[in-house]
Order: structure tokens, then C-alpha cells, then sequence
């Protein structure tokens, strides 16, 4: 490897490696290993054609994939000597993986879960591949100015991005507006003819996803928006010149930048075309490759194809293959709605009202009129069936049909065209089965499905936490890498002293770790042997940040009461990244800035508590902050957080759960046992109750609690603040709004939970024996896991 990046750097830069700059080494690095990764690659891909396995594509909005080098050198086999050889000749490893940018193509937990799926899928030795857009801009970066939020623009490509590979031969056509034009054929059925309409390219770059020694490349294709060629160049004045630019750029704004709203629909007419972009590119290309593989008639598709959409966001790719099929392929209805509809898989993310997909008909019908016929063709006929074949089900008609109040249902659409609809963990499908979905549950039964999310242990404890991913393959061996169930074996080291100490050993070189960043990055010192006590996840109401935020203000309050209060030293830490508009996030934001603010400089305080809220948290920062948790905050209010996947990653690296009943905190607990894991607050059918019932009064609590009575008073009478509003529209959301998300109802009891956490501390031996059983139990998390159970219960692929 040595005498490979010298060579590269003196052929490629013209340079001793001497001279080599931390990006020179960087680049000479990446092209070493795309050499390696194109073999395969290639290969790869002809295997997959001569046996003509079954493909599964994974259609998605957002793929968070996070940095590539150090996980491609991991997966290649190459990290540990690559790491010895930068060493050799003088680099910091570290220093030259983070000079690739981190490609932001997400908001957070559904981006982040498609990047782990294809990790495992390759290394799974799957057949499967991504479909994404290639945002020129992904999501924003965050900085803190007086504690507000600002948001710059991420240009993540600047540099060039070295993974891809620009497929221009591979492009194809998408057709905006226009009308459609109807003939009747001699043979008496339907033909369909496009006029006038706008036309854009979707150009593929193609990234490989490596799979886990195993010499598997599979594909990550994203799509970007460009105009057509001939259209480019053909204005030869002035005038048309600057008309040209203004609709070339109109064009590419199409994969411009990634809506940073995560679980806030908004019906905007660019996020359509965005939508409708990937679906058709990538339609298009599944059949191009389809036909390119197989000589069988595109009627047994099925057979070779399955489509899985990441919630409804490819929700089109249902009209988009139906007409492609009636209109390209001249299928009738009945047909094409049989192959698609055994060819679409869908799966749900989020019960929350506010973030489910209707896009006014008008919209539909002026961007994609063919689309829009078709959607409304399927409405007709579902509505029918229900009418003639489901009596039972006529009175729900409303609730249940794709087109209503003159907006199309998505979330509808995606249940009627597919042949699976699965939520992301068991209480999460209860709730789409028993509750969101239910009539639909009646008369599609055998649809609904669960598959509980995962995350790829490579990635999250092999590669973000080597030193303990060494000590585990030291005293079990290295089975667990390729089965990770087989950390279960770490159950028999939880009462060996000399484990645990060195266990303990490597945590605290973590925490010391993230305790040198923290220092740089933010100038504050903070104790690498107090708890570090870690909430990272986007801003939301329903995460419950603000719950964290009082227990600290508590907290903070009682060792202004007694300053020589007996309690262990914590480190409260951050990250979240607010929706811009979303202004009740961003007031969240400022105020942990400014309680961060007051109680790191009170001299009172004393260092027993400290509040770090870590800029722009990403998938890079989360590789840092998660190997040094202790302690995992996972508090949604009960029933409104889907699954999670950040639980699964701190309980890998050995934190301990603080959560509610809610998403996978549930499964996480059934694993674990009771006594390993600190579960508190409202459970999923009491919050629902209270939402169908009312009782609950916040006000009450209010007059009651003398503690939340004086944090709230804090908030409203500027002692937070600059100046008395500041902070008005938490508290009137609290008091007045009647605290929709439950955190008063659920103070007392987080209170008491923490109160357990802190007697656990205290006995090192008991702390370190939890920590270690839940790492044990973490096999079960992994997204090898999930990939299998897609793959046996919904895809029906086979390992090549
Ligand atoms: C929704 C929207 C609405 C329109 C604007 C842009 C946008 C972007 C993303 C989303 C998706 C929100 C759904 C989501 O991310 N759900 C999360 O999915 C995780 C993976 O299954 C799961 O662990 C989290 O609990 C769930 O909140």
C-alpha cells in the first residue's frame, strides 16, 4: 500500500509524497480503491446477468450514505493496512478520511435506514440496488449565531465527489405538462399520444455500494436533471440566449436541493417534479435493464423485479409503470394493473398526520395529465370494487378513496398498487393496522406487514468503534461480523471483572475522545468522567427535546438551591437540526443554546452539570458522539415515534436506554429485560386515549408541580431570555395549547427514571454489566436482520 499511494501521488500530483497536501493523499487514495472496486464492480454486474436473479430496487428520496473511504477500505479489507501505511509515511488516518465531505442526500432516520439497507444488501450478497436523486445541494448546513439556527447551503460537490461515475449513455427522457391526446385503435382499444410537452434529461451517476468482503458491488443510482442536449443550443440570438439560461436553470432545479422538512408535507410543486423525476427515471431504467436481462415478456415481471418504495414519496412509480406498460407496451388495464401491483412494495414511516402526502388533483392533472388519468382510473375502479364486493366497507368510501376533496391520497395510492405495506416496527404496524389504515387492513389483510428497522453493524460498531469491536472479537472471536446474533455470547462475560474493565477502558477513551472535540469545536472542557448523557435525532415536538431541556433547567435549579447537592457530574449532549419554517423547533434551539450558556459559565454550578449542543449533526458527527454515550435518550411521546434507529446505534455501543413504550425502545426492552434498560412516561394507548377523550389538562400540572411551575415561569419572565417574549410560543404552547406532546405529564416520571439511572451509575459493576448485555442483545438490530426478513417474507430474492 506504501509504495501504491506514493506512486499515485507521483504520477497523478507530480509530488514526493514528502510534499503531498491531506486532500492529495485523500484523492490518490479513492482512485487506488475505485481501481479495485471497478473489477468487482464489473463483475458483479455480469454475474447478476448470466443467472438472471430476481433484482430488488430500493426507491427512495434520500440516501444518508454518510462517508465512503474508510467503509470501503473496511469492506474491501484494506483499512488496517492502509491505516499502518498513512501512518508510515507520516498522515493521520483520521485526518485524511475526514477530508471527504459528507454527502447530506437526507433529512434523517428514513435516508439514514436506505443507506444501511443497501450496506446490507450488499453484503448480504443481495441482487439489490438504489434508485435517488443526486441533489446538487443536500441538506443544509447548521450554524448557531446568539443561539439562533441559521442554515447555510451544503455544496457538497464542490470539490468533485469521488464515487460516482457520470452514466451520460444511460440517460433518458421525462416529460413535464403537455396534453394528451386519445385515439381509438381498430382493434377497438385505447391509444394515448403526449403533445407539447416539457422534456428533461435525468442523467445517472452511479455509486458503488461494497459489499463486506465478499467482492459484491452493487449500485446506488442517482439521478440528476439536466435539459436535452439539442434544446440547449439552439438559440442563436441574444434573447433567446438569456430565455435559454433561465430555462435551463428552471430544469436543473429540479435536482437542485433536498427539501429539509422531515415529516412536514408541504404541497410544493417543485418536491412533485422531484418526485415524479426519480420515479419515472428509474422506472424507465428497471425496464431498459429488464429487457436488456431476460428474454421473458415484461408480463413476468414479477418474476424478476420487485420495487420497494421508502414511504410515499415514490408513490407515482404505481401510475408511472402502468402507463408505460398500457401505453409503451400495450398491455390492457387488467394486465399492467396485475404486474404492477405485484411488483410494488411499500413501506410506511410515520403515523403523523402532518407529514402524510395529498397533492391537490389540480397539480396532478396540470404537471402529469396522462398520470393524473390513470390514478384516477385506479380510484374508479377501487371505489368500485369496495362498493360491489366489500358492503361492509361502502360507509368508508370517504376515508378510504385515493382521490377526495379534490386531493390525491398517496399514502392510499401506495396501499391499493402494492402487494406489501409494511410499517418499521411491531407497535408502529399495530398503530397503521388497528388505527391509520384500518379499513384497509379489512380488506387487504394479508398486505399489511411488519418489519422492524435495523442498522448495519459495520458501519455503526465495527467502523465507529474499532477499539471495542477489537476487545469483542479478543474474548468471542470474529463469528459476530458476519452474524452479529452472535454477540449474544457476550452474555457470559457480563459478571467477568477483567472484561468489564477493559470494556470500561475503551468507553472512557471514547468519552475522552468526544470530550477533545467538544473542546475544539465549541471551547468548553467538559469531564470525560461525568455521564455523557446523548439526545441526537432532527428537532420535533413529538422527540420531546424540550422534555430533556426542563429535567436539565430542574436540575440546574436544584444546585442553585444547594450548591453542594450529592449527584454524579453529567454532560448533556446535543444534536439536532431544525426544519427552516419550522419555528417552534428553532425557539427549542435557542433556548438549549442559551440554557447551555447559563449553566456552563455559572460559577455556582460548578461543573456538575454541562450542556453541549454540538453544530450540524450528521452522519460524520454521529460516528463520533455514539461510541461515548452513556446514556441514550429516547422519549418521544408514546406512539408517535415510528420505529427509530439511533436507540439501535447507542445500544450497540453499549448506552443505556432512557425511553418511552414507543417504536423499537419496545423491542429493544423485550431483549434486553426490564432490569437492563429504564423505560418511564405515558404508554402508546394512553396518549391515544387522551387524544380521543381529552382529560388531560397541562395547566393543572402547572398549579400542582412546584417545579414545573418555576421552569415555566423562568421561560415566560425572561430569565432565559433577553427580553420576556422570547420563549412565549413554547410556553404558550405548553399552557395555553394544552402541551400537545405530553412533556409535563411526563416530567415527574422522567424526573424519577433519572433518579434510577444515577443509583445504577453509581455501582460501576452493575453499569458495566447492563451496558455489556445490551451490546449483546444488539445482534438483533442489525440490518442484516431486516434485509433477511425482506428478502424471505416480501422480496422473495435469493443470495447470489
Ligand atoms: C417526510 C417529508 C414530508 C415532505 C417534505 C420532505 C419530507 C422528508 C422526509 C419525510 C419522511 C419522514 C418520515 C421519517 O423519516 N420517518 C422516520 O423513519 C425512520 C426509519 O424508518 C424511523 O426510524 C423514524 O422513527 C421515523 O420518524
Amino acid at each position: 500500500m506504501i509504495e501504491k499511494i506514493k506512486q499515485k501521488i507521483r504520477m497523478e500530483i507530480g509530488k514526493d509524497i514528502k510534499a503531498a497536501l491531506n486532500r492529495e493523499v485523500y484523492d490518490a487514495l479513492t482512485s487506488i480503491l475505485n481501481e479495485e472496486i471497478n473489477i468487482h464492480w464489473e463483475k458483479t454486474n455480469k454475474k447478476y446477468k448470466e443467472i438472471e436473479s430476481k433484482q430488488v430496487y430500493y426507491v427512495s428520496m434520500e440516501f444518508l450514505i454518510g462517508r465512503l473511504l474508510e467503509n470501503n477500505l473496511l469492506n474491501c479489507g484494506l483499512l488496517d493496512i492502509t491505516n499502518e501505511a498513512l501512518i508510515k509515511l507520516g498522515f493521520n488516518p483520521e485526518v485524511i478520511y475526514s477530508m471527504e465531505r459528507d454527502p447530506g442526500l437526507g433529512n434523517g432516520g428514513l435516508g439514514r435506514l436506505a443507506a444501511c439497507f443497501l450496506d446490507s444488501l450488499a453484503s448480504l450478497q443481495y441482487p439489490g440496488h438504489g434508485y435517488g436523486i443526486r441533489y446538487r445541494y443536500g441538506l443544509f448546513e447548521q450554524r448557531f449565531v446568539h443561539g439562533n439556527q441559521i442554515e447555510l447551503p451544503d455544496y457538497w460537490l464542490n470539490d468533485g465527489y469521488a464515487w460516482e461515475v457520470r452514466k451520460a449513455e444511460e440517460a433518458v427522457c421525462i416529460h413535464f405538462n403537455g396534453i394528451v391526446h386519445m385515439f381509438k385503435k381498430n382493434d377497438g382499444n385505447l391509444e394515448f399520444k403526449y403533445e407539447n410537452t416539457d422534456k428533461v434529461m435525468a442523467i445517472p451517476y452511479d455509486i458503488p455500494i461494497v459489499g463486506y468482503q465478499n467482492n459484491v458491488i452493487n449500485t446506488l443510482r442517482l439521478w440528476s436533471a439536466e435539459p436535452l442536449l439539442h434544446e440547449k443550443n439552439d438559440s442563436s440570438n441574444e434573447v433567446n440566449h438569456y430565455h435559454d439560461l433561465g430555462h435551463q436553470h428552471s430544469i436543473e432545479q429540479i435536482s437542485g436541493f433536498l427539501y429539509p422538512d422531515d415529516s412536514n408535507y408541504e404541497g410544493k410543486l417543485l418536491r412533485l417534479q422531484q418526485q415524479y423525476f426519480l420515479v419515472s427515471a428509474s422506472i424507465q431504467h428497471i425496464i431498459l435493464n429488464f429487457k436488456r436481462n431476460h428474454s421473458l415478456s415484461l408480463f413476468h415481471l414479477s418474476e424478476k423485479v420487485v420495487i420497494q418504495i421508502n414511504d410515499t414519496h415514490p408513490s407515482l412509480a404505481i401510475p408511472e409503470l402502468m402507463r408505460i406498460l398500457m401505453d409503451d407496451e400495450g398491455f390492457g388495464w387488467e394486465k399492467a394493473w396485475d404486474i404492477t401491483s405485484r411488483v410494488i412494495a411499500y413501506t410506511n414511516h410515520t403515523t403523523l398526520s402532518e407529514a402524510l402526502e395529498t397533492w391537490p388533483k389540480e397539480m396532478i392533472r396540470q404537471l402529469l395529465p396522462r398520470i393524473y388519468m390513470i390514478i384516477d382510473e385506479i380510484n374508479e375502479r377501487f371505489c368500485k370494487n369496495i362498493w360491489y364486493n366489500h358492503h361492509h366497507l361502502r360507509e368508508h368510501i370517504p376515508k378510504m378513496a385515493i382521490i377526495a376533496d379534490d386531493r390525491i391520497h398517496m399514502a392510499r395510492l401506495a396501499i391499493v398498487g402494492s402487494f406489501s405495506v409494511n410499517g418499521v416496527a411491531r407497535i408502529h404496524t399495530e398503530i397503521l393496522k388497528n388505527k391509520e389504515m384500518k379499513y384497509f387492513n379489512v380488506m387487504f389483510p394479508e398486505r399489511f406487514n411488519n418489519k422492524t428497522n435495523g442498522i448495519t453493524h459495520r458501519r455503526w460498531l465495527l467502523k465507529v468503534n474499532p477499539e471495542l469491536s477489537h476487545l469483542i472479537t479478543d474474548i468471542i472471536g470474529p463469528e459476530w461480523i458476519r452474524r452479529p446474533k452472535q454477540l449474544i455470547s457476550l452474555l457470559k462475560y457480563t459478571k467477568d471483572h477483567s472484561f468489564l474493565e477493559k470494556f470500561d477502558h475503551v468507553k472512557q477513551k471514547n468519552k475522552q475522545s468526544l470530550a477533545n472535540l467538544i473542546h475544539e469545536r465549541t471551547g468548553i472542557i467538559v469531564d470525560h468522567q461525568s455521564i455523557f448523557d446523548v439526545q441526537i435525532k432532527r428537532l420535533h415536538e413529538y422527540k420531546r427535546q424540550l422534555l430533556n431541556v426542563f429535567r436539565i433547567i430542574n436540575v440546574y435549579n436544584e444546585i442553585k438551591n444547594n450548591p453542594n447537592l450529592d449527584m454524579i457530574p453529567r454532560t448533556f449532549i446535543f444534536g439536532a437540526k431544525a426544519a427552516p419554517s419550522y419555528h417552534l423547533a428553532k425557539e427549542v434551539i435557542k433556548l438549549i443554546n442559551k440554557v447551555a450558556t447559563m449553566v456552563n459559565y455559572d460559577p455556582d454550578i460548578r461543573g456538575k452539570i454541562k450542556v453541549i449542543f454540538l453544530e450540524n449533526y450528521n452522519v460524520s458527527l454521529a460516528e463520533k458522539i455514539i461510541p461515548a454515550a452513556d446514556i441514550s435518550e429516547q422519549i418521544s411521546t408514546a406512539s408517535k415515534e415510528a420505529s427509530g434507529t439511533g436507540n439501535m446505534k447507542m445500544m450497540m455501543n453499549g448506552a443505556l436506554t432512557v425511553g418511552t413504550l414507543d417504536g423499537a425502545n419496545i423491542e429493544i426492552k423485550d431483549v434486553v429485560g426490564d432490569q437492563n434498560i429504564f423505560i418511564f412516561g405515558l404508554s402508546a394507548e394512553e396518549v391515544i386515549h387522551f387524544y380521543q377523550n381529552s382529560g388531560y389538562n397541562s395547566i393543572d400540572i402547572y398549579h400542582t408541580d412546584d417545579r414545573v411551575r418555576r421552569i415555566l415561569d423562568q421561560l415566560h419572565g425572561g430569565e432565559f431570555g433577553t427580553h420576556e417574549i422570547e420563549f412565549k410560543d413554547i410556553y404558550y404552547n405548553i399552557l395555553s395549547n394544552n402541551d400537545p406532546y405530553f412533556v409535563l405529564k411526563d416530567f415527574e416520571p422522567f424526573i424519577e427514571i433519572h433518579e434510577l439511572v444515577e443509583q445504577a451509575y453509581r455501582d460501576r459493576w452493575t453499569w458495566l454489566q447492563m451496558s455489556v448485555t445490551n451490546i449483546a442483545h444488539s445482534g438483533k438490530f442489525s440490518s442484516d436482520r431486516t434485509i433477511q426478513e425482506y428478502a424471505s417474507e416480501i422480496w422473495k430474492i435469493k443470495q447470489v
